[in-house]
């Protein structure tokens, strides 16, 4: 199919999504989006923010500067030092060691991870990312994350606006010799995502992230300066190789994240980001994303009736 027909296509099926990201790719509306909804929601997002600190001791989360981290978040498009505890760990653990994951994130590839190599039989080929439906309703621990009061606070405070949850998403990536498009589409090429007006995520290592482990790589400061290198970067949303990358930002601020089990960060992923391919251990993750709208197409829900499994 054609750009032309993906994008007449993408219009029917998914009609606000579609001109979101052929509007929000524009910084200045962005920015007029963004200001307008901050006027319009500042009594609401007050009370909102008030709420939430009455509920900061039934966070998960140790006390945090939140003012600094929104500041950093704000000021790098990534901020450092949530944990989550261990015991949550271990209960999102023990949600993906007893439940189905699915490969590509398509319903009908589903496989427990202790048949992974049936999997890839029957597929075909390696695989490199496999997903979990319906997790954010089925794993407490999961649920939990998505209301917590701290992490409400830090959206509400970096979104200007009573954030919107608008999804989580839990996958593996295995260390796998890859195939070329499977990276390209598993987004283990530079990147930047519109996924609104304004918007951020919160990333969760559930396993040890050492280099070789896939870790998450992000360039600071990059949704402030994008990687325009030719007329139509300007407009056009693309993947980038490395030396594209290397050429255009400072080595120190390609930044490649690692962190034990249970390490936590947020990034407006507007930045240019990649999830490396690992080449030792897989790495489990957990995605939170917060927004100013929902347009339904970044959660994880999926009727039980499509599901199937491969292997
Ligand atoms: O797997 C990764 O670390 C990258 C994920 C990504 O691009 C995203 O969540 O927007
Ligand atoms: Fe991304």
């Amino acid at each position: 199919m054609n750009r032309f027909s993906q994008i007449l296509q993408s219009l029917r099926t998914q009609p606000g999504y579609t001109l979101m990201r052929g509007a929000a790719r524009f910084g200045t509306v962005r920015q007029l989006v963004g200001q307008s909804r901050r006027l319009i929601q500042r009594r609401r997002l007050e009370a909102y923010l008030l709420q939430c600190e009455a509920q900061l001791q039934d966070s998960v989360f140790a006390p945090l500067d939140r003012l600094g981290f929104v500041g950093r978040l704000r000021r790098d498009g990534v901020a450092f030092g949530l944990k989550l505890p261990q015991s949550m760990v271990a209960d999102i653990l023990a949600f993906a060691k007893g439940n189905a994951c699915y490969a590509d994130r398509q319903v009908g590839r589903g496989f427990r991870l202790d048949s992974r190599a049936a999997a890839e039989a029957e597929l075909g080929k390696p695989i490199l990312v496999a997903q979990y439906f319906n997790a954010v309703a089925e794993c407490g621990a999961i649920g939990r994350l998505a209301r917590d009061p701290l992490l409400q606070w830090i959206a509400g405070a970096y979104l200007q606006s009573v954030p919107t949850f608008v999804g989580g998403n839990l996958w593996w990536t295995f260390p796998v010799q890859a195939l070329a498009e499977d990276r390209d589409r598993h987004a283990h090429l530079f990147h930047r995502d519109v996924d609104d007006f304004r918007f951020f995520k919160f990333f969760f290592y559930l396993t040890d992230v050492e280099p070789g482990d896939g870790a998450h790589v992000c360039v600071l400061a990059s949704h402030r300066k994008p990687p325009v290198l030719g007329i139509a970067d300007r407009w056009n949303l693309r993947r980038y190789s490395d030396d594209e990358i290397a050429e255009r930002y400072g080595v120190d601020d390609i930044v490649e994240i690692c962190g034990g089990a249970g390490t936590g960060f947020a990034e407006n992923t507007l930045c240019v980001h990649k999830g490396m391919t690992p080449t030792r251990a897989p790495r489990l993750l957990l995605q939170l994303q917060y927004a100013l709208f929902d347009y339904g197409v970044m959660h994880d829900r999926r009727s039980l009736s499509t599901l199937a499994m491969l292997a």
